[in-house]
């Protein structure tokens, strides 16, 4: 199987500078030939075109949506390359960039695979729609926007239709959900397993009932790792960091049974920040989180 990294150097969903630089710096710590030495043929694809606009101009599209146009044309570039890249029968790992970019890659791997299910890895819900958001933010929307809720332009992305099934879905370590996220949540078909439920049986159980939900419903699974699902003590580089969260071995060992399934056909790894990291913590976490699921991946 042949791995494509493809960067999404995108911060206007966050509205903080910083996970823009986060593609770059894995590269310079020689992510493509870690993933190679495993014994993968690996391309870089590049990053995506992310267009400029200024801190000033970031409501120019719309009164409460931040940088709405970028944020669409940069996800439909994304979608395209994604969709390339797994017609050809590659995996392509998406590197963020906020987790706005949910909204391209899922758009990307859906084209080419019917039955999609999308495993959410996070503190957040990203299940906020225009109404809903407290921030005006788009990363906290992606999840809402790929089963069909929220503003029409994130819904329709590159292809006008719904992206994912909600009984597709699982999300995994919520903690800090908004009320109208709660709300939407408790409506919808998610399976969900927020923090006290890991906490409470253990990740392997929540392990083994995700991939057995999963299993006699979908295709293939694509995995949207937000690295904030990880507790705030251990990812300095991560910007909106929430406590009472899964240790780097429960994301290690979550993330590696994922890739040892047989049904992973895609990943985004987001929200690293390097402007506020502490001496690289956060970011060699990354590539050794990388390094493990690609051991891993069948
Ligand atoms: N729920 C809040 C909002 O909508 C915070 C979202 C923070 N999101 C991420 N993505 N880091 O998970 O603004
Ligand atoms: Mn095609
Ligand atoms: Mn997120
Ligand atoms: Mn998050």
């Amino acid at each position: 199987m042949k791995i494509n990294v493809i960067g999404m150097p995108i911060h206007y969903g966050a509205d903080k500078e910083g996970c823009d630089f986060a593609p770059n710096k894995l590269r310079e710590m020689n992510i493509q030939k870690t993933i190679e030495n495993l014994g993968y043929e690996v391309e870089d694809l590049g990053d995506i075109d992310v267009v400029k606009v200024s801190s000033e101009d970031k409501f120019q599209d719309h009164p409460k949506m931040k940088y709405l146009n970028a944020i669409l044309d940069a996800n439909t570039k994304l979608a395209e390359m994604v969709h390339q890249s797994i017609s050809k029968g590659n995996f392509p790992l998406i590197l963020g960039g906020d987790h706005c970019l949910g909204l391209g890659s899922i758009a990307g791997v859906s084209t080419h695979i019917e039955k999609l299910g999308v495993i959410w890895i996070d503190a957040h819900g990203d299940l906020n729609t225009l109404e809903t958001s407290p921030t005006g933010n788009i990363h906290g929307m992606p999840l809402a926007a790929s089963m069909g809720l929220g503003h029409e332009s994130l819904v329709n992305i590159y292809k006008d239709r719904i992206k994912i099934k909600e009984d597709y879905i699982v999300h995994i370590a919520g903690r800090d959900l908004d009320e109208g996220e709660i709300e939407i949540l408790n409506q919808s078909k998610i399976k969900a397993f927020p923090m006290e439920m890991v906490k409470k049986v253990g990740m392997t159980k929540i392990i083994e009932e995700t991939l057995q939900y999963l299993k006699s419903r979908v295709d293939g699974i694509h995995v949207s790792f937000d690295l904030d699902a990880i507790d705030s003590r251990y990812v300095p580089g991560t910007g909106t960091k929430v406590d009472n969260g899964i240790t780097v071995e429960e994301a290690r060992q979550l993330l590696t049974a994922l890739a040892s399934s047989g049904m992973m056909v895609s990943l985004d790894f987001v929200e690293l920040n390097p402007l506020l990291d502490v001496n690289d913590t956060t970011a060699k976490i990354s590539v050794d989180l990388l390094t493990d699921i690609f051991k891993n991946l069948k």
